[in-house]
């Protein structure tokens, strides 16, 4: 264990925390009095009561998706300038806006509280910060964009959250779209978070509203015009807030959704006529899954420690936005997007059947690693980990099973602490499946042998890429990078739009893990190694594609290949077990023209 490792928590707070440590102040109350603090062997451990007993299986999760419906127009007209004078905040002008934004659809995303959220009916109903919907109804987590390659999207996202606020979390936003190749002033900055009342440091002015520039265009539109290479495409995003200093608080308390994005390859529909569409299971059966780690009280209460930088870990799981529920599936083939929503719990999953007392394990085909299309499907998988922020779509085929058949998540992972996973034992729970129908028309979907190609990186360009390293651990009981607070003001790096580089990201800790998260484009792994032994450590078949989430293990590095295309503008990276980036585990990097 390094000696960082055996830091005191609670050091001196840095100059540059002042806004964490005036909240701190402000809002100690909330959730102080329910965190006993222990210190064994030097390092600090949280302990806290645990949540009290939930009911099983009583809530029904809808068998689709919530979409979010595009309205006809967005008054006033969005404009590519911050429409100050009537209520937008400050921010940084859309770039490329005329050149990429022909024929939007135009969306309205309010934050709002639910007073009246129930996460298991054994807890009292209770306030999130969730999203509106379509319908009015306010859900935690939002609606699901269903988004298409080539056609802009315009978001105006409304802050309405209540101001007067009083416990965790803080009610300004700067809404993250994980990992879209989005221009910098819709990224979600973390100093760009705004309400009516407060404008982040990197704003002009606060505001009501916020329009974000989603183009859903692939990266490498300078090289390849039109909207960038298909081989570049996601699939599987979710948008959270990035507000600084408080991400983890505020996604936890419900700013966060799904954004699935499409294109002529996987367009969502198992009846294309284009013989080259891979026809996968397509929505209703396209179903997304977040997982959120949560905590509760004696009174059945969320509750958080925002102020810790160990933060709390959560012995419930929410599967969107409900506690121990049922989702009800008919006999055919289902595309699952697993999301792991943190804030800072592993998971290692199975879906099984049970046999008496025993699990069994059964099989699934893993189709994309974050959000990604694999360029082949892997078959008869049996498992998936995933850190915070990692996906893995899958789709299991439920025609295997007689209707009435029962199955069920369950997570296997042992976990002590925010450090991370400890191994892995007995079971739990998460989600009841139950097959109930037949599907109302034969399944037509498929898994066709090849799924999406890798853009091919000329070994040359690797071998001249400059190597940058980013060296993630502790500094005076706050977690930093190559021994700095994240500055938001400064970058750390400066970049090149069009340049590519090897970034060499190292985990000297003995205990914690950290997925790191770079924003904006995805990268491949080159190589990972145990920075002790020097031995490499195989690259797994899932985590051979587009990553945008790179998990160091404890005291192991690797090297990341990166471009840095079409945008230019400030962005970060940052460990996405959200206390640590909480608890400023950011760089801010920048890219020039
Ligand atoms: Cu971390």
């Amino acid at each position: 264990m390094s000696t960082q490792d055996n830091e005191e928590a609670s050091g001196t707070a840095p100059a540059s925390a002042g806004r964490r440590t005036f909240i701190k102040a402000s809002v100690a109350t909330a959730a102080a009095p329910m965190i006993l603090t222990s210190r064994k062997s030097g390092a600090q451990a949280i302990v806290v009561p645990p949540s009290p007993p939930v009911k099983f299986w009583q809530v029904e999760l809808p068998t689709e998706t919530k979409v979010l419906q595009p309205v006809a127009a967005l008054d006033p007209a969005p404009l590519a300038w911050a429409n100050v004078g009537a209520g937008e905040c400050g921010r940084g002008d859309h770039p490329r806006y005329d050149q990429l934004c022909a024929n939007p659809l135009f969306y309205e995303l309010r934050a709002r509280e639910n007073p009246d959220w129930v996460f298991n009916p054994a807890y009292p109903p209770q306030p999130v910060w969730g999203w509106q919907g379509s319908d009015g109804q306010v859900t935690a987590p939002g609606p699901t964009f269903l988004a298409r390659y080539g056609k802009p999207n315009i978001v105006r996202i409304y802050n309405e959250l209540p101001q007067e606020h009083i416990g965790y979390g803080s009610p300004e936003i700067s809404t993250h779209l994980h990992n879209a190749h989005n221009p910098s002033p819709s990224d979600g900055f973390p100093g760009d978070f705004f309400s009516p009342l407060k404008a982040g440091p990197n704003l002009s002015v606060p505001g009501q509203w916020r329009d974000h520039f989603w183009p859903n265009i692939y990266a490498g539109i300078d090289k390849f015009g039109g909207i960038g290479d298909p081989r570049e495409a996601l699939g599987t995003c979710f948008y959270h807030d990035h507000n600084l200093d408080f991400t983890a608080p505020n996604v936890l308390k419900g700013q966060i959704g799904f954004y699935l994005i499409y294109d002529d390859l996987d367009s969502g529909d198992e009846h294309d006529p284009n013989p080259a569409a891979l026809r996968l299971p397509g929505p209703p059966y396209d179903y997304p899954i977040l997982l959120q780690d949560m905590r509760f009280d004696a009174n059945g209460m969320q509750t958080y420690d925002q102020f810790s930088p160990e933060g709390i870990l959560g012995d419930r799981v929410a599967v969107n936005g409900k506690i121990l529920p049922v989702l009800k599936v008919a006999r055919r083939k289902y595309r699952l997007r697993v999301v792991n929503g943190g804030p800072s719990r592993f998971y290692f999953l199975h879906i099984v059947t049970k046999i008496g007392t025993s699990n069994v394990w059964q099989p699934f085909i893993r189709i994309a690693t974050d959000g990604n299309l694999l360029p082949r499907p892997l078959y008869n998988h049996k498992k998936i980990e995933i850190a915070p922020a990692e996906r893995a779509d899958i789709v299991m085929d439920f025609s295997m099973y007689p209707i009435g058949t029962v199955l069920f998540m369950i997570d296997r992972q042992i976990q002590l602490d925010t450090r991370g996973p400890a191994g892995v034992g007995p079971s739990r729970q998460i989600l009841k499946i139950i097959v109930d129908r037949e599907p109302p028309e034969p399944d037509v979907s498929r898994i066709p042998l090849t799924l999406r190609q890798l853009p091919w990186i000329n070994p040359a360009h690797i071998e001249a890429a400059p190597v940058r390293q980013f060296v993630f651990d502790r500094t005076n009981g706050q977690w930093a990078v190559n021994g700095q607070l994240f500055d938001v003001e400064n970058p750390r790096a400066v970049v090149r739009k069009g340049d590519y580089e090897v970034w060499e990201l190292v985990n000297p800790s003995g205990g914690w893990h950290h997925p790191i998260h770079i924003h904006l484009e995805e990268g491949r792994i080159l190589r990972k190694w145990d920075i002790e032994t020097g031995l490499e450590i195989p690259i797994q078949a899932w985590d051979r594609g587009r990553r945008d989430v790179y998990t160091l293990a404890p005291n192991t590095a690797m090297r990341i290949f990166l471009r840095f295309r079409d945008w230019e503008g400030k962005y970060v990276m940052h460990c996405h077990n959200l206390v640590h980036e909480d608890h400023a585990m950011m760089v801010r990097f920048d890219i020039t023209a």
